[in-house]
């Protein structure tokens, strides 16, 4: 585990759920590897990233954004198996030469919402024709957990964070969702910044709090998402509405064993409930209906197919590094129509 903070608490979380030991950790400093290795449980302390790869079989890449181009691409000229945390690198740029760096070993990015069984179950519905010709998509990734100019993290700095922060850091998920449940690819944006706050703490904020866009899908499809980290009440609400010529379904994350299906004659909630769901979706939901799935079961799944890829094994829907490099190819030409104020083309990469 390289990083100390909350999203190295998580990964170790679901690293070990899904059946590794987590034996040697490193954070920003001697210090802070001590205090992290004591709040996790981990015996192995290493003094420098060299020695952490000597140590273990997958390093779970969990720092500051900026550091994540750096310590990937070590990990995989090293020939290790590398989670490496979104965005995965501040550019495009460096995402497609991670990419590359990595073709020879296991390379993933937690897009964890993909494992919601009923996310999963949403995407087999899409692909098998259930909701008929796909017409719109409405998204929102929204979180008030910066909302007051008072409240500060590394990620409101481009230099730590990227020159994106709001999309970068959660944007990232719902248009990787968007795809993934679409089986479709966004092809052209529109796109507005806010940020809600000149400056915080007394330096100037350089990074967005929000964004509002419209985008155009390969299959001609129309989507308006919204993306906060400024939305008061609203914790880690990440929405997903397909709707097609036949039907509509709908995905939230804070109630992700619920999954509504939209008719002009009737619409239901359908429960998760192995018996029912597609076979991708029912090998993630692991137990019976009404014991409720969430957030770190997510993250579990997620290790637990990384860690398969690793065996040699090839699971369905695994985000990997060429995910990753989407969601930034994705992010880049959101901040180049906003800047424009104009339709601005995604390139056709990892399609
Ligand atoms: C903070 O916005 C954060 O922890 C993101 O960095 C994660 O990717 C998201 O899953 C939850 O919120």
């Amino acid at each position: 585990m390289v990083g100390g903070g909350f999203m190295a608490r998580t990964h170790a979380h679901a690293a070990r759920a899904a059946g590794a030991q987590v034996v040697s950790i490193l954070s920003s400093s001697p210090e802070r590897t001590t205090a992290a290795a004591r709040e996790l449980g981990v015996e192995g302390e290493a003094g420098s990233l060299d020695q952490l790869i000597e140590a273990v079989d997958v390093v779970h890449v969990t720092t500051p954004n900026r550091w994540h181009f750096e310590q990937s691409l070590a990990v995989v000229e090293a020939g290790t198996h590398v989670v490496c945390e979104k965005p995965l690198a501040t550019t495009a740029a460096d995402a497609e030469r991670l990419v590359e760096a990595a073709s020879g070993v296991v390379a993933t990015v937690p897009f964890v919402y993909r494992f919601h069984p009923m996310a999963r179950e949403a995407r087999a519905r899409v692909a098998a024709g259930g909701i008929g010709r796909l017409l719109t998509v409405r998204g929102a990734y929204l979180q008030d957990w910066l909302l007051a100019a008072s409240d500060e993290n590394w990620r409101v700095s481009a230099a730590e964070g990227g020159a994106s922060r709001a999309f970068g850091d959660i944007g990232s998920h719902l248009v990787d969702l968007v795809e993934f449940v679409t089986g479709d690819r966004i092809t052209r944006i529109a796109a507005r910044t806010q940020t809600a706050h000149a400056s915080r703490g007394g330096q100037r904020v350089d990074t967005e709090d929000g964004v509002a866009l419209v985008a155009e899908l390969a299959s001609g499809a129309l989507a308006s998402l919204l993306v906060s980290q400024v939305a008061a009440g609203r914790k880690n609400a990440l929405t997903i509405e397909v709707s097609g010529s036949d039907a509509a379904l709908q995905f939230e994350q804070e109630r992700p064993d619920e999954l509504w299906v939209g008719g002009r004659e009737a619409s239901s909630l359908i429960l998760r409930d192995a018996a029912i769901l597609s076979p991708d979706a029912a090998r993630l939901s692991l137990v019976p209906s009404g014991h409720p799935m969430g957030y770190l079961d997510a993250f579990t799944a997620f290790a637990r197919d990384t860690y398969a890829a690793v065996r040699g094994e090839e699971p369905s829907g695994l985000p990997r590094f060429a995910d990753g490099h989407r969601a930034a190819v994705i992010t880049e030409a959101v901040l180049a129509a906003a800047a424009s104020d104009s339709w601005t083309a995604v390139p056709s990469v990892g399609v």
